[in-house]
């Protein structure tokens, strides 16, 4: 039987999102379930196992028409043993995902962090055909990157490229990032980071109308952010303001490391549109040298909802060699 399928996973704390796609990258089928973490490793083994066969007998495929299965997940991963080594929001170490998928569906399987997948998906099936040399940022809950030179993934010798989040970004900064370094990028501009500082600023006892604009200070986010400063709110303005500074000169760096053909921004914060975009394009306009690399079109993620599963479908595309689409 022919070969055309493949299957992408996004395994993520709250929910699994699988489709099935055909080798132009077309979604013929997709299922999306709650994660449920607190069925422990075999529980969410079982899960991700339903929903892959749930996208095959959507779209009338059979497990031999499979080229194999991509999956993708926050944090660091071994792409090389299959293992996921810390998944915090999963509160998994050492699991040996690959092994456990393999087990039930005999086709190669392969894993990678959720932003190099992305960057994978934008450069596959969206904001990255076209280009060889790609860096994709997520500014979400955290601040992830991948880095794609000459149509392939740099990795790097941990498999740590780009995890670009985690660059320190302000050494002076008494803020600790989760990875335990302190004035990473992720702590000054991730959405958690934006939404941290517009509420310590207000505890502290600035004005601001986002006060009345939610009942708790808990539930402030980018969103209400952007809607207060729409209305006029000085305090939300300046906040966006410095998020946007802050990534605009990590961007400009990086550019003057890369010298990448394009930035594709995806996450919840490039939401924002072009408050950010606009806003990133100003800051590197007015700072960086006056080099070539300063014109670098940096634009939206193209990959939408789908990012994660449209990611682990051209990460199977790269590791078995399929040649690029577009
Ligand atoms: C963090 C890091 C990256 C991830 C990025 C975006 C962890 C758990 N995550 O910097 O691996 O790519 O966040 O993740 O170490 P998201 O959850 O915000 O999409
Ligand atoms: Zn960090």
């Amino acid at each position: 039987m022919s070969r055309k399928y493949v299957v992408g996973v996004d395994l993520g704390g709250t929910k699994i999102a699988t489709g099935l796609g055909n080798m132009e990258g077309d979604l013929l089928a997709v299922r999306i379930i709650p994660t449920q973490a607190s069925l422990g490793v075999d529980g969410v083994i079982e899960r991700i196992h339903s929903t892959i066969y749930d996208v095959l007998e959507k779209a009338g495929a059979d497990i031999d028409e499979l080229y194999g299965i991509g999956i993708c997940s926050p944090g660091p991963v071994n792409p090389k043993t299959g293992m996921i080594a810390l998944a915090p929001n999963l509160g998994w170490e050492n699991v040996p995902l690959v092994q456990l998928i393999a087990k039930e569906f005999p086709v190669p399987v392969f894993l990678e962090n959720d932003a190099n997948a992305a960057a994978l998906g934008e450069l596959w099936f969206g904001a990255g055909r076209g280009v060889e040399n790609l860096l994709y940022i997520t500014v979400s809950t955290g601040i992830g990157g991948g880095i794609v030179l000459g149509g392939k993934i740099y990795r790097g010798r941990n498999f740590m490229a780009g995890e670009i989040g985690h660059a320190i970004f302000d050494a002076n900064s008494p803020v600790q990032c989760g990875c335990g370094q302190y004035g990473c990028i992720e702590t000054l501009a991730s959405g958690t980071a934006i939404a941290r500082i517009a509420r310590e600023r207000i505890q502290s006892g600035e004005e601001s109308m986002i006060r009345s604009m939610v009942d708790n200070l808990d539930e402030v986010d980018v969103r209400i952010i952007a809607q207060a400063e729409e209305k006029g709110d000085k305090l939300a303005k300046d906040v966006l303001d410095n998020a946007v500074r802050n990534l605009g000169l990590f961007i400009a760096s990086l550019l003057n490391i890369l010298d990448v053909d394009r930035v594709i921004i995806g996450g919840g914060v490039s939401k924002l549109g072009s408050r950010l975009f606009d806003g990133i394009n100003d800051v590197i306009v007015k700072n960086m040298a006056d080099i070539p690399a300063k014109n670098t079109p940096i634009v939206p993620s193209q990959t939408g909802d789908n990012v994660g599963i449209l990611g682990a479908i051209g990460l199977v595309f790269e590791s078995i060699g399929y040649s690029r689409v577009g």
